[in-house]
């Protein structure tokens, strides 16, 4: 089944969690491991990409490895052209919305999408907006940050996307954000959107992952939380659970 297919089906009947994997973070082993764990505590997709200095021999791996351990859609989530690896199953082709810099609007989408087609690997049209705080994401990306309270900025962004004809909206607070982006912006946005809304950044209790969701989040992203702790399995699962059982 296509990843996009089984996205949508899946959204259909509930919640989704996704779990990054940045290669750059651990051996390619660990990665695995993580993605093992991950996928024991009830995730539903493996998505590798975070670091903008990773080298493709090492993504490649990485993707490789975890397929072994894992049989869960590989999703890249790429900083750029360069990291783009033909084992993945599928790729955000993404466009970060609110960037300065045309690079992050379409420039390395241009240079990316014949090796997409040359690798065969799905491409699943993603409109990437950041909101403050941001983090090393939102200075790398020049992003004119989404300010938190005023949510109808957002909701704006995320409309113009769904008429683009981009599949997801995802909303980021940055890798390590202090706190994940506010429920009542995520709310403001679902309602305006008919798209699966992705929302991740900040994101490391049951608590906020069960808030997030049950203001519209279909899709939550956890990353930093599974290098941080030792028992990945039951550090997810107690996640999951809080975003299936809504
Ligand atoms: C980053 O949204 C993801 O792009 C995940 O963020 O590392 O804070 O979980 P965390």
């Amino acid at each position: 089944m296509k990843v996009l297919d089984y996205i949508y089906r899946k959204v259909s009947e509930g919640k989704m969690h996704m779990t990054l994997i940045d290669p750059a973070k651990q051996s390619p082993e660990e990665s695995a491991r993580i993605a093992y764990e991950a996928y024991l505590a009830g995730t539903d997709a493996i998505m590798i990409g975070g670091s903008t200095d990773l080298s493709m021999e090492l993504v490649d791996e990485t993707v490789l490895k975890i397929k072994d351990r894992v049989n869960l859609p590989t999703i890249l989530f790429p900083s750029g052209a360069h990291v783009l690896s033909r084992y993945a199953d599928a790729l955000y082709f993404m466009s970060l919305l609110n960037s300065r810099n045309p690079e992050y609007l379409v420039k390395q989408q241009v240079k990316g999408a014949p090796i997409v087609k040359k690798f065969g690997i799905e491409p699943l049209p993603m409109g990437y907006l950041i909101v403050e705080p941001g983090m090393t994401v939102g200075k790398v990306g020049e992003a004119e940050l989404l300010p938190r309270d005023k949510p109808e900025i957002a909701a704006a962004y995320a409309l113009a996307a769904q008429y683009f004809g981009m599949k997801l909206v995802y909303l980021e607070a940055g890798s390590g954000a202090p706190e994940p982006v506010p429920p009542s912006m995520v709310e403001v946005v679902k309602k305006e959107i008919d798209i699966p809304l992705i929302v991740g950044g900040g994101i490391r209790t049951p608590e906020s992952a069960h808030n997030l969701a049950r203001a519209g989040a279909d899709i939550l992203v956890t990353g930093t939380l599974v290098e941080q702790v030792s028992d990945v399995k039951n550090a997810l699962k107690d996640l999951i659970s809080a975003i299936k059982t809504l």
